[in-house]
């Protein structure tokens, strides 16, 4: 809905070409990571926007869509608010939850370009 309002001056980031290994290795990456979010939420959007310009797949779990998704947001990141990225870890449990749509984007960037 809103992710259009974002450019990729905003990004930050130009196009990112990668060879078919290197594109492995960062959609690899990616699959530990999951977005909470809902459509209509210009911050979302504006991570929306990152994840796009990286390109790279991140799951996108809707929580207005979904509401067992809003449900294990709060219970185990602590908080419904939206934009959440949650970073799997290397067990059950042992998961991370980043909050705040700048910090999230800028985790992204760092971690996948
Ligand atoms: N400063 C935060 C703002 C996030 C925010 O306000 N999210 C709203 C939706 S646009 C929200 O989730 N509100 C409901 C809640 O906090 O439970 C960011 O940049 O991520």
């Amino acid at each position: 809905m809103f992710d259009d309002w974002f450019n990729d001056k905003q990004t930050g980031l130009g196009e990112i070409l990668r060879t078919d290994s290197e594109q492995k290795s960062a959609d690899k990456a990616a699959a530990k990571f999951s977005l909470y979010h809902y459509e209509s939420c210009v911050f979302c959007a504006r991570v929306r926007k990152t994840i796009r310009a990286l390109n790279v797949t991140i799951e996108l779990r809707d929580v207005m869509k979904d509401r067992a998704h809003l449900s294990t947001l709060a219970t185990l990141g602590g908080k419904t608010t939206v934009p959440c990225l949650r970073i799997a870890g290397e067990a059950p449990g042992e998961e991370k939850w980043l909050y705040e749509s700048s910090d999230i984007s800028e985790y992204l960037i760092k971690e996948l370009k």
